[in-house]
């Protein structure tokens, strides 16, 4: 029979031979916005609005980066299959109940995220502090399921008050000298401990394990300082867009030289890196 549909019929062998990154990341994406659909209860489940509130944040959805570093990150310690689908599943929620709590007019005061109303904005701070809580939840819930407590404990200690939490509350003190410690938390960090889940589902080594922590870390500072030069905030408007680029360039390159380790399984790490720009 044709390789074409033995590449069709089998995603693992479809990432193996046909490393076209956009087409990658198109079917990763497919893969994990089933899932969470899967995941999420039920709009019409009671109490309905914030079942609501939680899809709407969920779904069209973002760029989905960080699931797709946890199943490359996998695949990279030689992977296949779905087994990392839920971990992936967990770190998106996770991503969007921050984004939820971001926008709120306690925090940033957000009127739109992805071209749309942030979910206050749609359905009142209350419900939107709940979804953001709900979202967080069930990304336990599910990562729990998925029985890894090595996976849990690395993305609790990443996304709690010495993680992401960590540097949003420098971030609203507010200290320019703490710029490089709230990108390190409140950024790279999801970055981090996205990558290295998945090696720690396959069970790889600590060598293995350090260095896609090394590398989601870098990919991550990385993509902070990019959107600090779009927006020509924190990093740029400290250090100017000149510094920013550069520094930017050094750890791009720093994060792609992690991966020498792997050598070709590290292929689709590889290519996303070079697409955050
Ligand atoms: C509320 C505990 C708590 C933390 C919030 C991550 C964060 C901390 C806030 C998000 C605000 C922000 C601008 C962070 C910088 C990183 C960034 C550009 C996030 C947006 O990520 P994308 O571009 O979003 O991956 P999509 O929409 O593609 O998912």
């Amino acid at each position: 029979m044709s390789q074409d549909k033995d590449r069709i019929g089998s995603p693992d062998r479809w990432t193996r031979f046909e490393m076209d990154i956009k087409k990658y990341i198109a079917h990763k994406k497919n893969i994990i916005d089933k899932a969470l659909d899967k995941y999420l209860p039920l709009a019409r489940l009671k109490p309905q609005v914030i079942h609501k509130a939680m899809r709407y944040s969920i779904f069209p959805g973002g760029k989905r980066i960080r699931p797709i570093f946890t199943i490359a990150g996998f695949e990279a310690c030689g992977g296949k299959g779905d087994l990392a689908v839920p971990v992936a599943c967990g770190v998106e929620l996770i991503h969007s109940y921050t984004l939820i709590h971001d926008d709120m007019p306690c925090m940033d005061n957000d009127d739109f995220r992805r071209g749309k109303h942030t979910c206050h904005k749609k359905f009142g701070e209350d419900i939107a502090l709940l979804a953001g809580d709900g979202l967080l939840t069930l990304a336990f819930q599910i990562i729990a399921e998925s029985g890894n407590i090595d996976v849990i404990k690395e993305i609790s200690k990443a996304i709690g008050t010495r993680g992401i939490i960590g540097g949003q509350v420098a971030d609203i003190l507010g200290k320019d000298k703490d710029i490089e410690y709230i990108n390190l938390k409140k950024t790279a960090a999801l970055f981090e401990t996205a990558v290295k889940s998945g090696g720690i589902i396959k069970g790889a080594g600590k060598r293995e394990i350090d260095a896609l922590g090394n590398f989601g870390r870098d990919i991550g500072l990385t993509f902070q300082l990019l959107d600090d030069l779009k927006d020509e905030d924190g990093y740029a408007r400290l250090y100017g867009a000149g510094r920013t680029k550069e520094k930017a360039e050094f750890l791009a390159k720093r994060a792609k030289s992690h991966l020498k380790i792997f050598g070709k399984r590290a292929d689709a790490l590889l290519k996303l890196a070079g697409l955050i720009r």
